[in-house]
């Protein structure tokens, strides 16, 4: 619901216990996703569905993903070495498209680029936006490319005249990249399918499908701020087209939102803490990328931005995390309006120029000031951290369901 990292694995991995098939829609390994089990464990999740942990769910990884496999192959290792058995249940699209080291060496590039001009989005250098521009521009690959070696390499040879053009003293070698791909096919090669195809004919069976998101709708290609987002549709429409499931498919759709926001990269924040206080949520918080390590920009809940994705996704539920970091705060500040010169704005405007100019309407609520992290129940909550959910709730009309009081498994509450 706002700029990713809100907690969309630890409700992921709790639904999963729930669901026969748990499949990713969009993104690539930017994503990250940390996950404590009921043991206390810690896991962290980048192109594998986080419904993994759950040896019942089989796990999709849809049309609309962009596959790293190298990346892909050494989380899955990393599973099974801890006895997370992957084989026999996860599905891969035989169309997503392949991310090749390439891409990550463009992104990079793009970004230094960029650097002189303080204009850098901040990717994750994971290779995401170049890997979808290959897509659209139509000279990607994809998975189901693996199964004809000769065509393969003549593609992949094609593909990469787009760095060596481009860039001077491009550093890829695409004929080693050719040979690696020979092993990687035939290690992958189980795994694929025409998911397609399946997830329709499981959705015809009745069975019940969880779809999870990646990133945010803040950084989303279409809704986002652009340029400062991610290349994917992290929102509702990115289910439809990444999974090739059809609209009247979708039942409930669940909006994870964190109690207050965090940003990585940059980009427009109008909510944003800067300085003790900042920093003090950021540690109490541990708001640091579960993919590069960055530090996160940390802020206030902004209703705006959250509004906007409210409607966008058509929530029915929502999933308010963290709350418990909220804890030590007197007062808790929330942006309920953006204001120019020219007058309040509805909602999101499209163009950053008018973003960076308008000032923030703020409105200021109680602190509770007590250990929450055990609460179980609603009834549990000190009756200022009611008022704050409540307040959430009536402002969007979208029913917090669940709130989550810690990382683990079992810190949540569940809201009549
Ligand atoms: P990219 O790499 O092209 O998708 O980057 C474009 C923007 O999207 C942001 N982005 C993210 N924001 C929050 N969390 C993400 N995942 C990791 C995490 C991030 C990390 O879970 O912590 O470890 O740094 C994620 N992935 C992409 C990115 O910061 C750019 O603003
Ligand atoms: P995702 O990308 O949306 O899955 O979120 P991340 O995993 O990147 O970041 C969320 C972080 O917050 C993780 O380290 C989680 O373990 C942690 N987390 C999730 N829910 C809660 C919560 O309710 N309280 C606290 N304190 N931490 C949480
Ligand atoms: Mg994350």
């Amino acid at each position: 619901m706002q700029w990713g990292d809100e907690g969309k694995g630890k409700l992921v991995d709790i639904l999963a216990q729930k669901y026969e098939i748990v499949a990713r829609a969009q993104g690539g390994a930017n994503a990250g996703h940390t996950i404590y089990d009921t043991e206390g464990n810690k896991w962290k999740l980048h192109l594998l569905p986080s419904g993994i942990l759950n040896p019942k769910a089989k796990c999709v990884i849809g049309n609309g993903v962009v596959v790293h496999l190298p990346s892909l192959l050494e989380e899955i290792e990393g599973m099974e070495a801890r006895g997370v058995s992957v084989e026999g249940r996860l599905f891969i699209s035989s169309r997503a498209h392949l991310l090749f080291d390439l891409h990550k060496e463009i992104d990079g590039r793009r970004e230094e680029e960029l650097a002189g001009t303080g204009k850098e989005i901040g990717t994750t250098r994971r290779g995401i936006g170049p890997a979808y521009a290959s897509k659209a521009i139509r000279n990607g690959l994809r998975v189901g490319d693996l199964a004809h070696p000769d065509a393969f390499a003549a593609k992949l040879r094609a593909l990469a005249l787009d760095g060596q053009r481009r860039f001077a003293d491009f550093d890829y070698d695409v004929e080693a990249e050719i040979a690696s791909y020979r092993a990687i096919a035939a290690r992958i090669a189980p795994y694929v399918s025409d998911t397609v195809h399946a997830l329709n004919e499981w959705a015809d069976e009745g069975r019940s499908i969880l779809v999870e998101g990646a990133n945010a709708t803040m950084l989303d290609l279409d809704f986002g701020t652009y340029p400062y987002v991610t290349s994917s549709n992290p929102s509702i429409g990115g289910v439809v087209v990444g999974l090739g499931l059809a609209p009247r498919r979708l039942g409930a759709t669940i909006g994870v939102a964190k109690a207050y926001t965090t940003r990585v990269g940059a980009g427009p924040y109008p909510t944003e803490i800067h300085g003790e206080l900042a920093d003090t949520l950021r540690e109490v918080g541990a708001e640091y990328g579960t993919t590069t390590g960055r530090p996160r920009r940390v802020g206030w809940l902004d209703m705006v931005a959250l509004r906007y994705a409210v409607r966008i996704n058509g929530l029915t539920h929502l999933n308010l995390t963290k709350l418990d970091v909220l804890d030590g705060l007197k007062e808790i500040r929330v942006g309920v309006g953006y204001r120019t010169p020219e007058g309040d704005l509805p909602t999101v405007p499209a163009d950053l120029e008018t973003l960076e100019r308008a000032e923030v309407v703020w409105e200021t609520l109680p602190g509770w000031q007590q250990d929450i992290s055990k609460a179980r129940t609603w009834e549990d909550l000190p009756e200022n951290a009611k008022k704050y959910v409540r307040f959430i709730e009536s402002r969007l009309g979208v029913h917090v369901k669940w709130i989550g009081v810690g990382p683990g498994r079992e810190a949540v509450v569940l809201k009549p």
